[in-house]
Order: structure tokens, then C-alpha cells, then sequence
């Protein structure tokens, strides 16, 4: 066997005892279903800076150019599909008897793909939330007709997304911190592991014992806190470490 390929055994052993998986996703495992990933060559920070669009003061200032971008996003997504990455994380949802997936992605391809317990810490595209009253709701409409506004107060409603400088849900936080002590492996998939708090999930876990699985393209500051990283596409390597299981969909 090669280095590559014991790797890969290990990984592909590990996942299989394991009893509770905890995953992390990033924009990374949805880029091959054609969404733009943040910060790699075509990221959407190489053409818009994150402070002009994902901040509470970008809206404040322009909500106009704020939902113009979250417009453009919305139809992009709205014409993706899962991939092979989204639908392996399906089976190994089905073959576990605790799991967990947490996402950064704000696309929803995971619960489309049929993933169940999934915690979206970003939040959702497809959702909307006012900016006064905080009511939050469904909204698909791609494009939107103008901006938005709260059915309740009237008030200018926002994406229903988490921006930087803006805190997480409390209740998903503590669900997370608390899946990350009690899980066997922790497996972190197509994230840059640059943005806090998701990106101190690999270190937490494994301080708490968990063997901790790094899939992504490149090193990672992750991957110094993984006791083993494989490299590549996720639509490529997470069918290949997870056995596929009759009812999931191979896409
Ligand atoms: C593939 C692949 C393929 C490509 N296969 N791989 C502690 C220290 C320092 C700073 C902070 C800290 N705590 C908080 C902060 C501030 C801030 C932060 O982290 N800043 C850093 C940039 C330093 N964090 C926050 O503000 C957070 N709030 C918070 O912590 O509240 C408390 C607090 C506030 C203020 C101060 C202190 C505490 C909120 C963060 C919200 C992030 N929001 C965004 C936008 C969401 C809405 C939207 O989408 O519109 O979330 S930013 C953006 O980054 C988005 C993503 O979810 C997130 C992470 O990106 P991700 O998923 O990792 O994507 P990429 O593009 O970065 O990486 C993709 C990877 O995939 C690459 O590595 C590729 O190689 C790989 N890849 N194709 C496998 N096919
Ligand atoms: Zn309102």
C-alpha cells in the first residue's frame, strides 16, 4: 500500500468504528456543485469585500447593494444541486447512531442532499429576518421585488444570515460545543478554518478526545489540530470513505 492510499485506509477505518461523527462543513463541499467558495481563486471576497457586503454596518449603510449581492447568490443557489460530498454525509447520517452536521454553509444543500440533524450556524439564504423585530421567516422569491419588508412592523427585513461581528444562536453554540465533547471523530470538510468560532471546532474536539479527519483541497490551520488530513475534492474522497447505503441518491 501506498502512503496515500494507507492514509486513506486509516481514515476510512476510524469513520467506520466510530459510534458519534460530528461533521463541519464550509463552502468547500459545495463548489462542485457550482457555489463560490469565499476565499479561494474564484471566491466571492476576490470581488466584493467582506466588509462592504457581510456586515451589520454594510446594511446599515447600503441595503441596497447588501440584497443586490444576496439576490445574485440566491439565484446561483437556486440552480445547484447537491453533489456526491453532500449525499455521502446522507449515508453516514443513516449508518450512525449519533451524528451531528454542522454547517457554515448558508445554501441548504445539505438538508436538500437529505441530511436531518443538521445545525446551520451561518444561518440560511432562505431566510429572511426583520431588522427591527427580529421575526423570521421563509422567503424563495429569486430575484426579490425590491426590498423586503416585515409583514408585522414594517420594518426593512435583512438575509437571515449570520455577518461578521454578529453573534451565533446561543442555543446552536452551546448543542455544538456540547456535540463536540461526546464525539469519537470530528471530521471537518471544505473550510478554510479561518473564521471564529467554527474555526476553533477542530481544537475543542480534539482536546475532548475525538480523532479529528481533515477533507479539503489544501493545508488548512486546521490541519495542524487533525490527526490526519486527506487532500483533494470532497465529491471525490467522501464517497470513497463512506460506504454508500441503498435509499441515498448517488447523484
Ligand atoms: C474544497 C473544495 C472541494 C474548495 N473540496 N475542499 C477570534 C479570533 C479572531 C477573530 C474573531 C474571533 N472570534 C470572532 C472573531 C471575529 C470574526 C472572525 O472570525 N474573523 C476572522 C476572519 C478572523 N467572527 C465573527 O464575527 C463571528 N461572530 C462571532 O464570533 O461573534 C462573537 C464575537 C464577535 C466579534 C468579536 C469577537 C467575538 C461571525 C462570523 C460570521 C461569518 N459569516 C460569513 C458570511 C455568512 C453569510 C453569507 O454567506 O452570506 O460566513 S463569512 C464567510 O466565511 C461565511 C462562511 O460560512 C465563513 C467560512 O468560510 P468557509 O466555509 O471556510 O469558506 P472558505 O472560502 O474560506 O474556504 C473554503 C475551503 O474549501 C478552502 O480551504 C478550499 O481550499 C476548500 N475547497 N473547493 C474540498 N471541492
Ligand atoms: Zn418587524
Amino acid at each position: 500500500m501506498g502512503i496515500e492510499e494507507r492514509l486513506f485506509h486509516k481514515a476510512k477505518t476510524v469513520l467506520d468504528q466510530a459510534d458519534n461523527v460530528v461533521v463541519l462543513t464550509g463552502a468547500g463541499i459545495s463548489a462542485e456543485s457550482g457555489v463560490p467558495t469565499f476565499r479561494g481563486e474564484d471566491g466571492l471576497w476576490r470581488s466584493y469585500k467582506a466588509e462592504e457586503l457581510a456586515t451589520p454596518e454594510a446594511f446599515r449603510r447600503n441595503p441596497e447593494l447588501v440584497w443586490e449581492w444576496y439576490n445574485w447568490r440566491r439565484r446561483l443557489i437556486s440552480e445547484t444541486e447537491p453533489n456526491a460530498g453532500h449525499l455521502s454525509l446522507v449515508a453516514l447520517e443513516r449508518s450512525k447512531r449519533h451524528f451531528a452536521l454542522v454547517t457554515q454553509n448558508v445554501d441548504g444543500l445539505h438538508r436538500k442532499a437529505g441530511s436531518l440533524r443538521v445545525f446551520e450556524i451561518h444561518g440560511n439564504i432562505w431566510t429572511v429576518r426583520c431588522s427591527r423585530c427580529d421575526i423570521e421567516m421563509e422567503n424563495n422569491d429569486v430575484p426579490l421585488s425590491g426590498l423586503p419588508l416585515c409583514p408585522a412592523c414594517n420594518a426593512l427585513q435583512r438575509p437571515g444570515v449570520v455577518w461578521f461581528g454578529e453573534t451565533l444562536p446561543p442555543y446552536l453554540i452551546s448543542a455544538v460545543f456540547k456535540a463536540l465533547e461526546c464525539c469519537d471523530v470530528f471530521m471537518t470538510v471544505g473550510t478554510s478554518g479561518m473564521v471564529y468560532p467554527a474555526a476553533s471546532f477542530a481544537a475543542e474536539a480534539r482536546r475532548s478526545g475525538a480523532f479529528v479527519l481533515e477533507v479539503n483541497l489544501e493545508p488548512t490551520p486546521n490541519s495542524r489540530h487533525a490527526d490526519l488530513s486527506l487532500f483533494g475534492k470532497a465529491g471525490e474522497i467522501l464517497p470513497k470513505l463512506i460506504p454508500n447505503i441503498s435509499g441515498v441518491p448517488t447523484g
